[in-house]
This record gives structure tokens, C-alpha cells and sequence, in this order.
């Protein structure tokens, strides 16, 4: 797959894509140069960026209403890592890949590490998982894990977190993000303040396991699957937990976890204040946890959160080391081309927000000027910063418009024959 135009453009076409895309790039450095910034040092920046892709969005997702199958979706964690690195080879910026236990479980970790080496890829933080039950399960998770009445339930879902951590340290992960489904449908059901306090002894029982130099992240969730009170509702109950676990544990935050209108930018710099800012899950929404591609229904507010991490990492802000993943579900795109269009996003949005006169806006913001303080924020974002982001994938051996050159690439009907023609043979050992 030749990787930074398309396999089937020719030579001719190709040098076309290329030639154009130096010029757009020489326009861009000439215009920045004028607003004293330098485009080498940003293109060097902008190669640094990374993100995890999450395992659970590589085949479609779906609603409760149906799902719609795509050709040649990975059916092993083999092939999810198989797909996991065409993403970081034509963006050169998704080097790691978050697995969900029991979901991924690997036979034989080891091996598995061994084949995400050969691929180019490493894991990011691992995901638990008791808002399901297993077959064979002694209790189920149907009212609640950490939070439910019984200690048998609580002890298994602590033993399943800890498990998770147990394959993580053999993949090389360090971390773990806990997200509990745990709430109540209706008043009276659940003691609002007894079942917070059950959820915090399981997770210090959890924390009390980890690693060195391992995080645990939080995660809140305003409603679903619970529909009246969600334990980890929002941030605050997120940031109480985790600074009453210790400076380990910090707080997840996905986008689309928080109420319509919610300025989720503000939650993103209450946490960086205060060193709890532990990482991200990408996505976008319009309504609910819709899990849609990130910048595809609020970009400018994409562009806000990473204002908030760009002047958080200038201001060397303690304990800010956020880990980015993506969590998303792909009801109707090719969930590659998706991740891709996310990938492209967000180092969009990261390469918009450096841009952002930081002295300037200061000046309006201690001024009192808020007119010319908006339009500061504003030339930056409305800047086209596609030749940057594009030169600075083409550096780290990626595509420019890797998208195209996926669709051009035929991997997916490749992988639509190979996937549906042999019949799976699950790996013994790798
Ligand atoms: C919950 C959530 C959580 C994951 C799941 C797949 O809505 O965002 O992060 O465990 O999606
Ligand atoms: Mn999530």
C-alpha cells in the first residue's frame, strides 16, 4: 500500500498530489511566518501527537434497534489488531490500541504482544467490564457491581478489575479505565449516598493492586444503561473518587458523557487545575453517549478542549501526562475510514489550538476585551491547517489523505474476501 497518495494513482497523478500539497504547504508556512510562527516547529509538534484506537470499534456497532454488518470485519483479536495498525500506518499518529476485557481476552498474551510488535503496535490503558455477564458467571451485574448490596457480587467485580490488570502487565499496558454502569431506574431503588460509598471501598481495593507507574482512570457517565441515577453520574463524583484514591487514579473523560449543553471544556480545565486529568475518550454527539466520529457534530468545541490541554502542557500544569484513546461505535461507516477521519480530527484540532495567540489573548483577557479575545481564539481555529497536519503524517511515513488512500487501497474487499472465505481457525498459540 503505497503509503502517502494511493496505490492505483499513477506516477503522474501522484507527484501532482504531492507537488500540490508542498505548495498548499508553502502558502501555509508564508502565512504563519507572518503571525511569527514557525511551521517547522509545529509540523515537529504535530508528529508527536498520538491516540489509541479502541478494539470495540473495529467491527460495526449498533443500536437496540439493529445492526448492520460490513464486509471483512475482524473476528479475532488477531485481525482487530490486523486493522488497528493500518490506522497507525497511514497516520503515523495511532501507535496503541485499548483492548476490553473480557472482550479481547488474548489466549496467549505473550504471543499477542509479540504480533502487535511486528505490526508496530503497543496497548494503551485496558477497559473492565461488569456492566455484562459472562456465561458461567457466579453473580450477575444486573443491580449493580461496586455498588451492589451483596460483597459476593462486589468481590467478583473487583476480581475481574483485577484480572484485567493482570493482562494488561503481560500486553504492556499502564493502565486501566473503570467505567460502572451502576445506578438505579427508578427512586427509592438505590441509596444514593451508600452505593458511592461501596463503589469507593471496591476501587481502593483495586488501586491497592496496581502496579507501579500504572493509573487508574474513572470514568462518569450521566445516564445509560442506568436511566435515573448513574453512581459515577459526573465529573465531580468522578474527581472525588479519584483524589480520595490517591495520586494514581485519575479522572476519564468522554465527550459524550455529559448532559446536552454541557461545556465539557470547562470540566476538561477544572481537572487539569487541579492534576486529575488523566485521559480522554474522542468522540462526538449531538443528544446522547452517541459514540459518532470526533469533530463531526461540534468541532469548534473540540478545538476548546484542546485549547485547554495546549495551554495546560505550556503551562508545565503538574501531573499532566492525558492519555488520548477513542471510543466510538460505527453504526453505518466503514469503521477504518471512521478512525481514520478521527485521527485526522483530532491532530486538526491540536494543531489549530498551538496555533492560538496565547500572549495576545491574555492581554484581552486581562483587559477585559472580549470581542478581540474571541477573535484570537478564532484566527487560530479558522485557519486551514490541512497542509501542516497532512506534512506532518507524510514525516512519520504515513498518507496524506489517508482516507483516500485506505479506499484506494482495496485493504477492506481484500480483507471482506480473506475474512469470509477461510473458515476461522482460532489461534492455539501465534
Ligand atoms: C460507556 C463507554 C465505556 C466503555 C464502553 C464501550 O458508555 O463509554 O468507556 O467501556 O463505552
Ligand atoms: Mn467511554
Amino acid at each position: 500500500m503505497s503509503k502517502v497518495v494511493s496505490p492505483t494513482l499513477n506516477a503522474t497523478a501522484e507527484t501532482e498530489v504531492v507537488r500540490a500539497h508542498e505548495r498548499d504547504l508553502a502558502a501555509l508556512g508564508e502565512r504563519l511566518e507572518r503571525r511569527g510562527v514557525a511551521i517547522e516547529h509545529e509540523i515537529e509538534a504535530l508528529r508527536g501527537f498520538a491516540v489509541a484506537v479502541p478494539s470495540w470499534a473495529l467491527g460495526t456497532g449498533g443500536t437496540r434497534f439493529g445492526r448492520f454488518p460490513g464486509p471483512g470485519e475482524p473476528r479475532s483479536l488477531l485481525e482487530k489488531l490486523e486493522d488497528a495498525a493500518v490506522v497507525h500506518r497511514l497516520t503515523g499518529a495511532a501507535p496503541r490500541v485499548s483492548l476490553h476485557i473480557p472482550w479481547d481476552v488474548p489466549d496467549d498474551p505473550e504471543a499477542i504482544r509479540q504480533a502487535a510488535a511486528e505490526l508496530g503496535i503497543g496497548f494503551d490503558a485496558v477497559n473492565s467490564n461488569t456492566f455484562q455477564d459472562q456465561p458461567g458467571q457466579a453473580f450477575s451485574y444486573k443491580l449493580g457491581s461496586f455498588s451492589h448490596t451483596d460483597p459476593a457480587v462486589r468481590r467478583q467485580a473487583v476480581e475481574h478489575n483485577l484480572f484485567a490488570i493482570e493482562i494488561g502487565k503481560q500486553l504492556g499496558s499502564n493502565a486501566i479505565t473503570i467505567w460502572l454502569a451502576d445506578g438505579s431506574n427508578y427512586p427509592g431503588q438505590m441509596s444514593l449516598r451508600k452505593s458511592f460509598d461501596r463503589v469507593l471501598a471496591c476501587l481502593q481495593d483495586v488501586y491497592a493492586a496496581l502496579p507501579n507507574g500504572w493509573r487508574l482512570f474513572t470514568e462518569h457517565k450521566p445516564y445509560e444503561p442506568a436511566l435515573y441515577a448513574t453512581v459515577v453520574q459526573d465529573w465531580g463524583s468522578s474527581y472525588l473518587l479519584a483524589s480520595a484514591l490517591g495520586d494514581q487514579a485519575q479522572c476519564l473523560v468522554d465527550l459524550g458523557h455529559h448532559l446536552p449543553n454541557t461545556n465539557v471544556e470547562l470540566v476538561v480545565a477544572r481537572l487539569l487545575g487541579v492534576g486529575k486529568l488523566g485521559g480522554f475518550h474522542f468522540n462526538d454527539s449531538k443528544y446522547g453517549d452517541d459514540d459518532l466520529t470526533a469533530g463531526s457534530i461540534k468541532p469548534y468545541g473540540l478545538f476548546l478542549i484542546f485549547h485547554e490541554l495546549v495551554q495546560a502542557e505550556r503551562d508545565r500544569l503538574p501531573r499532566f501526562a492525558p492519555a488520548y484513546m477513542i471510543d466510538q461505535s460505527h453504526n453505518i461507516k466503514d469503521p477504518l475510514e471512521s478512525l481514520l477521519q478521527t485521527v485526522d480530527q483530532l491532530q486538526l484540532a491540536y494543531a489549530k489550538a498551538r496555533l492560538v495567540d496565547q500572549v495576545a489573548l491574555e492581554e484581552f483577557q486581562e483587559s477585559g476585551d472580549p470581542l478581540m479575545a474571541e477573535r484570537t481564539l478564532k484566527e487560530a481555529y479558522e485557519t486551514d491547517v490541512r497542509p501542516l497536519v497532512a506534512e506532518a503524517r507524510r514525516r512519520n511515513g504515513g498518507a496524506l489523505d489517508p482516507v483516500i488512500t485506505f479506499r484506494n487501497s482495496g485493504y477492506r474487499e481484500r480483507k471482506a474476501a480473506e475474512r469470509s472465505r477461510a473458515s476461522y481457525v482460532p489461534p492455539r498459540s501465534l
